[in-house]
């Protein structure tokens, strides 16, 4: 491990090819200001920009993982002085965008409740895992709000329209067990296991090919808007990118060698 980087509402790690990220205000939950939100946003973008970084791994400190926007900083009124559309446009979009546009894996390890924003990021990225504790609340109804950080483009695809509208308009406490078994997340485990189990899963993908990790990413993004055709159109594209890298020439190399490939992401 080396030594972390400074932030004030995040702790960032690097863990290898892994640099591991902590929404750090326990004391509200990790809910988001401002700052956390910049924070986040920059240090994604370091991720983005730094070829040693092959994996990303998001989670939370304490009992929480995230319950969403800091209410505590919000002052409603109907004045129309408040303008919350900037908030979600400010702090929010510009996240959810770049967890969806770096071409490298993005593993969330959901410790504890994630609500509202909290909720929806983590389900924008690549691989959630959770702990048997964690839940997952969509609470933007119980205060007169309207679903953002990307939530009613994710939820739907994920558990249906059915079951995400549901989930959307009663905002009610959805166990980490019952989002596995909806397909929502990928796997729960112990809660004193998931630092570790989560870590592992975020070490096994940075040692994998990371572009063609990324360009898998890519397909999978175009998926959610392509028709069939322009899908096998994008597939054929990115297979041929796939194929002029060095991963793919050590891959095919070491299995005819019968030893372990050494992906370097390049
Ligand atoms: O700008 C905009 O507003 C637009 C964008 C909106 C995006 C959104 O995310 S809207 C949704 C905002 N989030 C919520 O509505 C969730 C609010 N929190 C809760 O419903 C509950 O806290 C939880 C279900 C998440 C957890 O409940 P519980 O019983 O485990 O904990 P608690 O006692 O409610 O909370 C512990 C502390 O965290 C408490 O502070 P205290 O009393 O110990 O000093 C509580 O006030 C604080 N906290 C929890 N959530 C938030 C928060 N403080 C500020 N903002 C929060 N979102």
């Amino acid at each position: 491990m080396t030594a972390p980087l400074a932030f004030e509402f995040l702790i960032v790690e690097r863990f290898g090819g892994v640099m591991k990220i902590t929404l750090n205000r326990p004391d509200v939950l990790n809910s988001f200001n401002m700052s956390m939100a910049r924070e986040l946003r920059r240090v994604l973008d370091d991720a983005r920009r730094d070829d040693s970084v092959r994996a990303v791994l998001l989670t939370g400190a304490g009992r929480a993982f995230c319950a969403g926007q800091d209410l505590s900083v919000v002052t409603p009124a109907i004045d129309g002085q408040l303008d919350l559309g900037e908030t979600v446009r400010a702090a929010y979009n510009p996240i959810i965008r770049a967890i969806r546009d770096i071409e490298k894996p993005v593993v969330c390890a959901v410790n504890g409740v994630a609500a509202g924003a909290g909720a929806n990021l983590a389900i924008a990225c690549d691989i959630v895992v959770a702990s048997d504790t964690a839940s997952f609340i969509q609470s933007f109804s119980k205060i007169g709000l309207v679903p953002d950080t990307g939530g009613t483009f994710f939820l739907p695809r994920t558990v249906g329209l059915p079951m995400a509208t549901a989930m959307m308009m009663l905002g009610e406490k959805i166990t980490a067990q019952r989002a596995h078994d909806m397909g929502m997340i990928y796997r729960v485990c112990a809660a004193d296991a998931l630092a570790e189990e989560s870590m592992q899963l975020a070490v096994a993908l940075a040692e994998m090919p990371t572009r063609g990790i990324g360009l898998t990413k890519k397909a999978l993004n175009s998926s959610l808007s392509n028709d069939l055709d322009q899908q096998l159109d994008t597939e054929e594209d990115l297979q041929r990118q796939a194929g002029h890298t060095a991963d793919f020439v050590e891959g095919v190399t070491a299995f005819r060698e019968k030893r372990k490939p050494v992906f370097r992401g390049q």
